[in-house]
């Protein structure tokens, strides 16, 4: 029977094969009823989350028999699993329901990737405790910074009406280990927290706990003044305190398992404790003295910095690290991985490894806000790793962003981790289809952070599309070019946030607004003049470079011992300066755009080729997709080049290809964001 199907699949011509991406890298086939007869799946216990277990490895596993057990006593496992040969069966035991879940998509996945589960004999434990996704989902159902169409939850049917789509989206979840998810903008509507939109946030969580994810909530912190009528939110205040507590206990009659609070407090013009001249552990403790009685958590953001005269990379750590030890327990600090922002290339963020006695956690941002949107192939596993794997020299060597924030600190029982998610309602969930793989390497790195950003793409690419090597190997390759390959013809050598002001989608290194906060002005970041370019963060300017911990401090705030790709992030350097490849930084500039567009054109010829692998939907889409990314390419490179030439006054080298846009035509760019988004 299969092998007749496997033969008519070859008859039937390619373009039958509809995908639109929809089923993500969750490609399963399900077994046909002789498989199924062959090998049972057992299980003793009557969970639901166990017997969703079963049920995956009932429709789709198509290998030998399979036990699944709970055995409590395991607890190191935690939410883990071990997969172990017992004669003719597979023995999967774990220690919570969960457990036996991930273990079942573990297998599916072996099974889709064509590994040999003979001998198999494994223990996997994840990383960190939660991990979780940050939709910055508004009430009125758009997106910030989405560009995967409008948000997936429909508040506005909600409770009555529940989409299929949630449970696809826990399911995939699942699938990749994610076990919690914020589900509104951390730019918080208070209404979040009114009665009616509780109903509504039970409905979902009542959907994701099958699939063992929990809901949290981003708070907006003058939400007692607003919601409640109260004079004010300070929250030294006892009324202030009585409100939040009999919030936290209305959401927990509602959503017993509620994970907790996520907020962005004074921070881009949102309220918090500082209003009231509190701080930051104030406004914090606060909250979880309210969450505390039921296990919750807080996650408070560091992102904070204000227009004042101070380096914006600055401010989180000048005003987190005073702090140290004095949140509570069940207080995470939630850092982004770079001081400023989402930049295509940042060091990390210092106060990683600054506070000993409090428990940190990374925010990465999957949606690529500053990475061409959803029109451009970027697979960001290896900057994700590059923060994770980022040597802090806090507690000596070894003390990584990844170590810090796997191991508990000031009292701790919870580690985490977090990403914006790039999640919408299209059809392709991202957007892009290679996005789809940016949200699975996240559940991946969670679960494990040592995995390879190789065998991440590896896996997905099997799952997603196929396992032909063909196929496989020049698309795991394009994918690992793919985050160089933007950093070059966007902001390379530690160039950042040259963006068009407030979308951040195309290049504006001229953008200036009058009256307009300077750092939210690219020359504020670039400072570009007849002398130099780049951020003087050593000591002769803001010196940033004194918040990292020695040997970093010196190699990057000396010209000669700065890696160069975060050169101009940490020096102001001549345009004459001689680089590493004997080229002046002027040419040097110049050739890593040029070296860009090209890495994006050669995308385009490896995907070309490999058209008899994909769908044709699939194809023509990442195709087109790849048209735009290398206009944009262009576009981003004639613009800095144009402009810096101005300050450089220097030719562009001749060997490279010329400029193909007048620089007065780009700066009359305005894009319309509603196209965009
Ligand atoms: C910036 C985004 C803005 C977010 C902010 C944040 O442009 O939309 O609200 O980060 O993370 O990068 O709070």
């Amino acid at each position: 029977m299969r092998k007749l199907f496997f033969l008519l699949t070859l008859l039937i011509p390619r373009a039958l094969y509809a995908a639109d991406g929809s089923e993500l890298w969750l490609r399963y086939k399900p077994v046909d009823a002789e498989v199924a007869q062959r090998r049972t799946i057992r299980l003793q216990v009557n969970n639901e989350i166990a017997q969703l277990a079963k049920k995956e490895l009932d429709s789709y596993w198509s290998g030998s028999p399979v036990e699944l057990r709970l055995d409590r006593s395991v607890k190191r496992l935690k939410e883990g699993y071990q997969i172990k040969r017992r004669g003719s069966d597979l023995l999967v035991t774990a220690a919570k329901p969960v457990g036996l879940l991930y273990a079942a998509y573990h297998l599916l996945r072996l099974q889709e990737v064509g590994a040999d589960v003979q001998n198999i004999d494994i223990e996997e434990v994840p990383d960190f405790d939660i991990r979780i996704l940050n939709h910055w989902d508004n009430l009125d159902g758009t997106v910030e910074r989405g560009y995967a169409g409008y948000s997936l939850w429909k508040w506005d049917d909600l409770p009555k009406k529940i989409s299929p789509r949630y449970e696809r989206y826990a399911r995939a979840n699942a699938s990749i280990g994610i076990n919690a998810t914020v589900l509104n903008n951390v730019n918080a509507s208070p209404q979040i927290l009114t009665p009616d939109y509780l109903e509504k946030v039970k409905a979902l969580a009542d959907v994701f706990r099958k699939y063992g994810i929990r809901v949290y909530l981003s708070a907006n912190f003058s939400s007692p003044k607003v919601l409640g009528g109260l004079a004010d939110s300070d929250p030294l205040r006892k009324e202030v305190k009585a409100w939040w507590i009999a919030k936290v206990d209305e959401i927990y009659k509602h959503i017993p398992d509620f994970g907790g609070f996520l907020v962005k407090a004074n921070s881009e013009g949102q309220p918090g404790p500082q209003d009231y001249g509190r701080t930051h552990a104030d406004g914090a403790n606060m909250l979880a003295d309210a969450l505390k009685p039921y296990g919750g958590t807080v996650m408070w953001r560091a992102f904070v910095y204000n227009p004042t005269q101070e380096d914006r990379a600055k401010q989180a750590y000048q005003e987190f690290v005073p702090l140290d030890g004095k949140f509570r327990e069940n207080v995470i600090i939630q850092i982004k991985n770079g001081p400023i922002d989402f930049q295509p290339r940042e060091p990390f963020t210092p106060v990683f490894g600054a506070m000993d006695k409090t428990q940190q956690m990374v925010e990465f941002q999957i949606t690529q806000e500053y990475l061409g949107f959803s029109n451009h192939l970027v697979y960001l596993a290896p900057l994700f790793k590059e923060t994770l794997d980022a040597e802090t020299f806090s507690r000596g060597p070894g003390s990584t962003v990844a170590r810090i924030t796997t191991s508990s600190a000031g009292g701790s029982k919870k580690t985490a981790i977090s990403a914006v998610s790039n999640i919408g309602e299209d059809d392709s969930w991202t957007g892009h289809h290679f996005g789809q793989a940016n949200w699975y390497a996240f559940g991946r790195l969670a679960w494990n952070h040592q995995l390879t950003s190789e065998d991440i793409a590896e896996e997905w690419i099997c799952q997603t599309f196929t396992g032909a090597t063909a196929f496989r190997e020049p698309v795991r390759q394009m994918m690992m070019d793919s985050r160089e390959a933007v950093v070059d013809y966007m902001m390379p050598l530690g160039l950042h946030h040259i963006f068009a002001f407030d979308h951040h989608y195309g290049p504006e290194p001229w953008g200036d607004m009058e009256g307009g906060r300077p750092d939210w002005m690219p020359w504020y970041y670039h400072n570009a003049d007849t002398t130099g370019i780049g951020f003087n963060r050593t000591k002769s300017g803001s010196n940033a470079v004194s918040q990292y911990k020695e040997p970093l401090q010196t190699a990057y705030g000396n010209l000669t011992t700065c890696p160069e790709n975060l050169l101009l992030y940490f020096h102001h350097v001549s345009w004459s300066h001689t680089m590493k490849s004997g080229r002046s930084l002027w040419d040097e500039l110049c050739f890593r755009y040029d070296r860009g567009v090209k890495e994006v054109r050669e995308f385009q010829k490896t995907w070309d080729r490999l058209e008899s692998y994909v769908d044709q939907q699939r194809f023509e889409e990442v195709q087109s997709k790849l048209k735009i990314q290398t206009r944009d390419a262009v576009w981003w490179k004639d613009a800095c080049l144009l402009y810096f030439q101005i300050f450089a006054k220097m030719p562009i080298p001749y060997e490279l290809e010329r400029p193909i846009h007048e620089l007065d035509e780009l700066k009359k760019i305005k894009l319309d964001m509603k196209h965009h988004n």
